[in-house]
C-alpha cells in the first residue's frame, strides 16, 4: 500500500482483524447485513504518519444517524470553553473575525463563539448532530468541508481568522484536500487550529482502542509538520492535552507568516527520542496489544467463573476495538451503560451486547463494571461513587489491564 500522504511504501505492521463500524449500534434484524472491513494499521517511515489500511466510506461513518454526542461530558465543554478562548485570545482581528470549524458536531465548541457574540461558521456532515447545534444558536451547514463549501462561506462571509477542529481532522482520508481548501478560507495571517488524539499517548499507553474506523490517522507533531509544509503552511505551536487520553493541539500558518515558537522543535526532538519514526517502535507496539488482549480475556473469564456479574460502561467507539479485537461477547459482558438514548436498547457493533440506559446501572450495581470510557475516568469515577461504596469494582484496560477497588 502506498502512504496516503507522501505515497511512499508503507506495510500494515499488524491486523486487528475484521471490525465493524465502530458507531454502527445496531437491532438483531441487521445482523445479516452487518458491514465489516480490515482494521490495520500501516506507518509511513518517509513522512512518520500513523494511518489505516484500509477505511469505510465516510457515508457509512458519518450519516443522519451518527451516534455521538459532544455534549456528553462535562469536563469536554469545559475543555472546548478554554479552547474557543485561547483562540479569542490569540489569533482573532480586532474587527468582526470569523472563525471556522470543520467537523463542528453538535456545536459544543463553537457555542462559545456564538455566545460572545463573534461570527463563525459550523461545518458538520452528520445532519442529526448538525440539527442539536442550531439548536442551540450555533450556524451550522450540514456539508462536508471542501473547496465548494469554502467558495460559498468566502462569498457569503468573507475569508476567515481562524479554521478550527477537534476530534476531525483524524477522521478525514483526503487530508491535502481540506489543507487546499484551508488555504482559499484563511486570510494571508490566518490561523488552522487543530486537535486530536496523539500517537505518542498511544503508543506509551497502548491505547490501541484509538483505533478505529473513524480515525484514519493518528497524528504526531512530526507527522503534522511533514503534511502541512506541501501547502506552504508550518507547525508555529503544538499544546498538549489531556483529553482522549492523551491529545495534541497543532497551530498552523502560512509560512513566514508569524513566528514559530521554540516547543514546536522541542516536540519534534521528544518524538524521536520516543522512538516515533521507527518501525520497530510499532513491531513493539503490536506485542503490547497482544499482551493486553490476553491479560484482558483472562480477567474477564476469571471474574466469570467466579460467577461475577461485569458489565460495560459506556459503549464508546473505542470499544468496539477492544471487543472486537479481544473477542469478547455477551458471555463475558452482561451489557454496556451509556447515557446516549441513540444507542440504547441497540447491541453492539459486531460483538452484539446490549446496550442498556444509565439507570440500569445506577438500580442495580454489577460486581464490575469495564470503563470503555477511560478518557473520561476523573468525571466518571467522581459521578459514580456510590457504584463503589456499594462493593462494585473497575476493570480498566489501559495503559494496563488492572481492577480497582478504590
Ligand atoms: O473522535 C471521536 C471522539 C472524540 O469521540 C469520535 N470518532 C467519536 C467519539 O469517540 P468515543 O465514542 O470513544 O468517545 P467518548 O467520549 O470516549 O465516549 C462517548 C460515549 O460514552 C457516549 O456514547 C456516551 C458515553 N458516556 C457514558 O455513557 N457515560 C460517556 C460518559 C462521559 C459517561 O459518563
Amino acid at each position: 500500500m502506498n502512504c496516503r500522504i507522501c505515497g511512499h511504501d508503507a506495510e500494515p505492521f499488524m491486523s486487528f482483524g475484521k471490525m465493524p463500524i465502530a458507531n454502527g449500534f445496531l437491532s438483531p434484524d441487521q445482523y445479516d447485513d452487518e458491514y465489516f472491513f480490515e482494521l490495520a494499521p500501516i506507518f509511513c517511515i518517509n513522512c512518520s504518519t500513523f494511518q489505516l489500511l484500509e477505511q469505510p466510506d465516510p457515508k457509512m461513518m458519518f450519516h443522519d444517524e451518527y451516534a455521538f454526542f459532544s455534549r456528553t461530558s462535562k469536563n469536554m465543554a469545559k475543555h472546548f470553553t478554554e479552547f474557543a478562548q485561547s483562540v479569542m485570545d490569540g489569533y482573532l482581528d480586532d474587527v468582526s473575525p470569523l472563525v471556522v470549524e470543520v467537523g463542528s458536531n453538535d456545536g459544543i465548541l463553537l457555542d462559545n463563539f456564538a455566545k460572545a457574540g463573534i461570527r463563525h461558521v459550523g461545518v458538520e456532515p452528520s445532519g442529526n448532530v448538525a440539527e442539536v447545534a442550531r439548536k442551540h444558536g450555533v450556524n451550522t451547514v450540514t456539508a462536508f468541508f471542501d473547496e465548494d463549501l469554502v467558495a460559498d462561506v468566502v462569498s457569503e462571509y468573507g475569508q476567515a481568522d481562524a479554521l478550527i477542529a477537534a476530534n476531525v481532522m483524524c477522521h478525514i482520508p483526503d487530508i491535502h484536500a481540506v489543507v487546499q481548501a484551508a488555504e482559499k478560507l484563511l486570510k494571508p495571517k490566518g490561523v488552522f487550529i487543530f486537535e486530536d488524539p496523539y500517537l505518542g499517548s498511544m503508543i506509551e499507553k497502548v491505547s490501541y482502542d484509538q483505533i478505529y474506523d473513524e480515525h484514519v490517522y493518528i497524528f504526531s507533531a512530526s507527522s503534522v509538520a511533514n503534511i502541512f509544509i506541501h501547502h506552504g503552511f508550518e507547525l508555529i505551536d503544538v499544546v498538549p492535552q489531556v483529553t482522549h487520553g492523551g491529545s495534541m493541539r497543532y497551530v498552523l500558518a502560512r509560512k513566514g507568516a508569524r513566528d514559530v515558537s521554540e516547543v514546536v522543535a522541542k516536540q519534534i526532538e521528544t518524538e524521536h527520542a520516543l522512538g516515533l519514526h521507527k518501525r520497530e517502535t510499532y513491531d513493539q507496539f503490536r506485542l503490547n496489544c497482544e499482551e493486553s488482549r490476553e491479560s484482558l480475556i483472562r480477567l474477564l473469564k476469571e471474574k466469570r467463573a467466579e460467577g461475577a456479574s461485569v458489565v460495560g460502561y459506556a459503549a464508546t467507539s473505542k470499544s468496539t476495538t477492544v471487543l472486537n479485537y479481544c473477542g469478547i461477547g455477551p458471555d463475558l459482558i452482561d451489557y454496556i451503560s451509556d447515557t446516549t438514548p441513540m444507542k440504547q436498547g441497540k447491541f453492539s457493533p459486531g460483538t452484539h451486547i446490549p446496550v442498556k440506559d444509565h439507570d440500569t446501572f445506577k438500580s442495580d450495581y454489577p460486581d464490575y463494571a469495564v470503563l470503555f470510557a477511560w478518557n473520561h475516568e476523573k468525571e466518571i469515577l467522581a459521578n459514580e461513587t456510590l457504584f463503589m461504596q456499594s462493593g462494585g469494582s473497575w476493570i480498566v484496560f489501559v495503559p494496563c489491564v488492572s481492577v480497582r477497588t478504590e
